[in-house]
């Protein structure tokens, strides 16, 4: 089995080598890092890739994947796209780590998925519990989905005190270790808003079955209810090595050396209600998701500019939902927007935010 790693030097690429070397069968064909040349020296040296990219330009080209069987996406933002949609026309296994990619694209990837009958496999460890649930299970009898979500590190915080909020306690997630940009958006919940979106999108499920469910240990990755009542969950460490391993494996599984989860050490696991009210980015997104269209570009463009200014110390906490819904106020929806569309969107939606943040 031959694969190509996109986003090598990230927290998901690193973990997914993790899981690769340990595989006997499989062969490291294509290896791209954004911009951390040291370790991805490292790397090439330990996997002896045919093709290495480096910078997100490069990764456009097309010989990256050309002869993988699998390619696992685990790059950063809106630059997963283009990759996503080569993997797509060239029928090939997708192992999808990048979400942004089925937000701002969600309908011109199912069309072309529908196409090109190429198959993505979840790594989101949401959606790979989802699609492990779902299985071979007739998507007329599931009655809703269960999104579970940690609440990220200010679940308990008042609005007055997240306007307070610095770098260092937006990067302390209580259960996952990640990027720091998935980090960030996990503490203003904008990534759940977003993960509604790639259920929607990866499952074909409408976003009043999709329902977010706060559970803070992170065990429960998340389930599928049936129309007979009973639910079906996946449960786990949280490990991301787990989902990425059965994205690489199935339909089947294989034996892995991670440490295997004790429920009775764990004792108890607890399940909230979520409340939103000092979570304006997880409105926005499900606004967004309503209204489609070039609407989710725009939500995925003024997130990520937003985010960085506020990972670069220029704007506040609480500033990162302000700039999205200015930005998302005065947008001109496009129905079903082609590539060139979203492209566009992407770029001017990115230009209003870096001007009105200045
Ligand atoms: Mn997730």
């Amino acid at each position: 089995m031959k694969i190509s790693v996109l986003g090598s030097t990230g927290s998901i690429g690193k973990s997914a080598l993790n899981v690769i070397s340990n595989f006997k069968n499989c062969t490291v064909i294509g290896l791209s890092a954004n911009k951390n040349k040291s370790l991805l020296n490292k790397q090439v040296k330990k996997f002896k890739p045919k093709y290495i990219a480096v910078g997100i330009n490069e990764l456009k080209n097309i010989s990256l994947i050309k002869e993988a069987d699998i390619v696992l996406i685990a790059v950063v933002g809106s630059s997963g796209l283009i990759p996503l949609i080569n993997s797509i026309r060239l029928k090939k296994r997708i192992a999808l780590a990048n979400k942004e990619a089925l937000v701002i694209a969600g309908e011109l990837i199912s069309r072309l998925l529908k196409k090109y009958k190429a198959k993505i496999v979840p790594v989101d460890s949401e959606h790979s519990a989802i699609f492990q649930c779902i299985n071979d299970n007739d998507k007329s009898q599931i009655s809703k989905i269960i999104l579970t979500a940690s609440g990220g590190p200010f679940r308990n915080h008042s609005y007055k005190n997240l306007s307070k909020v610095c770098i260092k306690d937006v990067l302390r997630h209580p259960t996952w270790r990640m990027g720091k940009k998935i980090t960030v958006d996990s503490a203003t919940l904008m990534n759940k808003g977003f993960e509604v979106i790639e259920a929607h999108y990866l499952f074909g499920i409408p976003y009043d079955k999709i329902e977010v469910v706060v559970h803070p240990q992170s065990i429960v990755h998340s389930g599928v209810e049936f129309i007979d009542g009973s639910i079906i969950a996946q449960l786990g460490i949280t490990d991301m090595r787990l989902p990425i391993q059965y994205a690489l494996t199935y339909p089947k599984r294989e034996y892995s050396s991670i440490k295997k989860l004790n429920l009775a050490e764990i004792g108890k696991l607890e399940f909230h209600k979520l409340s939103t009210k000092n979570f304006p980015c997880f409105e926005l997104a499900l606004s967004a998701a309503k209204i489609s269209g070039s609407m989710l570009t725009v939500l995925n463009a003024a997130n990520e500019v937003a985010v960085k200014k506020f990972l670069d110390n220029k704007i506040s906490f609480i500033k990162i939902p302000k700039l999205i819904e200015k930005a998302m106020n005065r947008h001109k929806v496009i129905k079903n927007p082609d590539l060139e569309d979203i492209l566009k969107v992407d770029f001017e939606t990115r230009e209003y935010v870096e001007e009105i943040a200045r």
